[in-house]
C-alpha cells in the first residue's frame, strides 16, 4: 500500500496541514500581527481543531510539541509532520538552498513523526544538491513507511534567467514544480497558488494524480482565502498547507470551521 493511503495526515483523501515553520523561514516578524502566535503552545492548541490533519514543525518545535503533549496528557493531538529541511532568510547565499537539519530516522524514531516534509527549490544553482538530499530522505521515508510532502517552490537564478518563464508564480513554473513532486517520489506536493483556476488546472494536468495542496500565502480576508482554496479543490486539489492565514488571526476557529467544509465536503464558500 502507498504510505499516503492509510496516513492520518489525510481525511477522505484530503489534508489541512497547519504549517508553523515560519520562525525558521521568515523569523519572528510573522508573529508580530498576532503576538500570542510566537508561543508554540498557542498554535498547538489551534491545531487541535478537527479540520487539522497535520501540524508541520521544524525539529526543535516538534520536540517541544511531543513534550507538550506528554505534559498535558494529550493523545489526540494533530498528527505530526516533521519538516526536515529549512532555512532562515538571514544568510547571503548565491542562490536558494534549504539544508537538512533532521534525519528521517530521528523524526520517526524519536519524534514519532507521521509524515516528513521537505522544501525543494528547483531552478536554484543548488538544485542538484537538493535532489541528492531529497533522494536520501525519500528512500528513508519509504523504509519507515511514512509519506513525504514536498514543498515544491521552483525559484532562483534558473527561473529568472529563463525567458520562457515570467517568475515563480508563472503557472508553467508552478506546474513544473508540481510535476517534480511526482518525478522525485513525493506523496503530496505543496505548491504556491498561481492565481487562477486555469493555473491550478494546469498543475493538476501535470501531476498524474499525485495529491496536491495549496500553500496558504500571506494573510487575506476570509472570503478571498476561502475562494482561493475552493478554486483549487474544485480543480482537483487535495487541500491546504497554511500558516499565516490561521495563526495571524485573533480567533482562527471560524475560518477553520469553514475550511473544514470546503476541503472535506467540497462546499462552495458562498454557502458556508
Ligand atoms: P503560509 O501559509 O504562511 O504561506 O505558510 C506556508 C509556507 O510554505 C510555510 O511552510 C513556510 O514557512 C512559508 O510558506 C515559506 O514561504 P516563502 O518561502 O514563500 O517565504
Amino acid at each position: 500500500m502507498h504510505p499516503i493511503d492509510d496516513s492520518p495526515i489525510t481525511r477522505d483523501g484530503n489534508s489541512l496541514i497547519l504549517a508553523y515553520d515560519h520562525g525558521t523561514e521568515h523569523g519572528p516578524v510573522d508573529f508580530e500581527p498576532m503576538p500570542k502566535s510566537a508561543d508554540p503552545t498557542h498554535v498547538f492548541e489551534v491545531a487541535r481543531h478537527d479540520a487539522v490533519t497535520a501540524i508541520a514543525l521544524q525539529k526543535g518545535i516538534a520536540e517541544y510539541y511531543r513534550t507538550w503533549e506528554a505534559d498535558h496528557g494529550i493523545d489526540d493531538g494533530a498528527p505530526l509532520l516533521v519538516k526536515v529541511n529549512g532555512n532562515s532568510n538571514l544568510p547571503v547565499r548565491e542562490d536558494y538552498y534549504s539544508p537538512t537539519q533532521c534525519s528521517v530516522g530521528y523524526a520517526v524514531e524519536e519524534l514519532d513523526a507521521d509524515a516528513i516534509g521537505y522544501t525543494m527549490y528547483a531552478g536554484s544553482r543548488h538544485e542538484d544538491r537538493m535532489w541528492t538530499e531529497f533522494r536520501e530522505i525519500q528512500e528513508a521515508a519509504r523504509a519507515y513507511g511514512v509519506p513525504v510532502v514536498m514543498w515544491s517552490y521552483p525559484r532562483g537564478q534558473g527561473i529568472q534567467a529563463n525567458d520562457a518563464y515570467s517568475g515563480q508564480s508563472d503557472p508553467a513554473v508552478v506546474a513544473y514544480g508540481a510535476r517534480l513532486g511526482l518525478e522525485l517520489g513525493a506523496d503530496v506536493v505543496k505548491c504556491k497558488y498561481p492565481g487562477t483556476r486555469d493555473g491550478w488546472q494546469q498543475l493538476e494536468d501535470a501531476v498524474g494524480g499525485l495529491k496536491t495542496v495549496m500553500s496558504g500565502g500571506s494573510k487575506r480576508s476570509d472570503e478571498a482565502f476561502l475562494e482561493d482554496v475552493y478554486t483549487t479543490i474544485s480543480a482537483g486539489g487535495n487541500g491546504l498547507a497554511v500558516g499565516r492565514n490561521i495563526f495571524q488571526r485573533q480567533d482562527p476557529e471560524p475560518l477553520l470551521d469553514d475550511l473544514e467544509r470546503v476541503i472535506f465536503e467540497g462546499t462552495d464558500p458562498r454557502e458556508v
